[in-house]
């Protein structure tokens, strides 16, 4: 069972990731911290409060984490997630749970050196938290057991022609945790693309209980900005379940297929600024850092997200 800290931007796609997390067996959710992307700090943290309330797991703390990237203006989503992050559905009020007063880097900083096992850390936000942990608490790195996040692509992008948007919104935070020297897995587009969730996926969990009730409502929400590749041949164009990939990786690995590679971030400015260079060629003769996933049996991915939701329905 790993240990995990989830830190994340609540988000739909994030929210469909923590269902997966709470209920797999394989994972034992310490703690949630919030990064600021998908909207700002305040919302994220406010949703992943909400998202626990709905899953009865407030049991579980939510800290809150930086309000901005580490050099650059936050640049936010609300036109895929919304004025709240995550619109499409009312979440249940957190008002009656208590706030914590940690920091996100405090909390990090206080699970990892106390632990006795290694903690892995899922990341699917932009990586400015993570980023802040290895900069302020180097010494603790022996005791992350890996980092798994969503973000990059080997080849294209969805901010821009080259740029996913995690990576794009903190590329320095990307290229602290690239260089990290702790093992780096990465979900980007390549595979969260072909991650896919269809319509006759969504009308099941619209005739389930309440959580999954909850999830057709924000997954026909997020729907609207789901793109189309130029390479689609006229065939259903699923939601792009970019966040959910990282966390199944943790329930069952064998759903993705992952080579090591050398992985770097472009931080000038210009038309390829906040890519993933991933040197699949392996050109640059550079020790491969990355575990870069390039693809996944869909149909296992969909079984666990509907499986989870099923479980989380039998609260109410
Ligand atoms: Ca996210």
């Amino acid at each position: 069972m790993e240990k995990v800290i989830y830190d994340c931007d609540p988000g739909h796609d994030d929210a469909v990731a923590l269902a997966i997390a709470i209920e797999s067996k394989n994972i034992d959710l310490l703690a949630i911290t919030t990064a600021a992307g998908n909207q700002l700090q305040e919302r994220t943290f406010n949703n992943a409060r909400s998202l626990l309330k709905l899953f009865k797991r407030t049991d579980i703390p939510v800290y809150k984490g930086a309000p901005k990237p580490l050099l650059r203006d936050l640049i936010i989503a609300d036109y895929v997630h919304g004025k709240t992050g995550i619109d499409g559905t009312t979440l249940p009020s957190n008002e009656d749970i208590p706030k914590t007063t940690d920091s996100a880097n405090d909390a990090m900083f206080n699970i990892i050196s106390n632990s006795k096992e290694k903690i892995t850390i899922v990341a699917t936000g932009p990586l400015t938290n993570v980023a802040i942990l290895l900069l302020s608490h180097p010494e603790i790195k022996s005791n992350i057991k890996q980092i798994v996040f969503m973000g990059g692509a080997a080849f294209g992008g969805n901010y821009t022609p080259n740029a996913e948007f995690n990576i794009y919104v903190d590329p320095e935070a990307a290229e602290i945790v690239m260089q990290s020297g702790i093992p780096v897995y990465m979900f980007g587009l390549d595979t969260t693309m072909k991650a896919q969730f269809y319509t006759k996926d969504i009308e099941d969990l619209d005739k389930a209980g309440y959580v999954s009730k909850k999830f057709a409502d924000l997954l026909n929400f997020f729907k609207k900005s789901n793109t189309v590749p130029i390479f689609n041949e006229g065939e259903e164009e699923g939601i792009h379940m970019h966040d959910p990939c990282a966390m199944a990786f943790l329930d069952n690995p064998d759903i993705f297929k992952m080579y090591k590679l050398y992985v770097s971030i472009d931080r000038d400015a210009g038309q390829s600024l906040g890519m993933t260079v991933v040197d699949y060629n392996q050109t640059t003769g550079k020790e491969p850092n990355v575990h870069v996933s390039f693809g996944l049996k869909n149909e296992l991915l969909i079984d666990l997200i509907k499986k989870s939701m099923f479980e989380l329905d039998k609260e109410y």
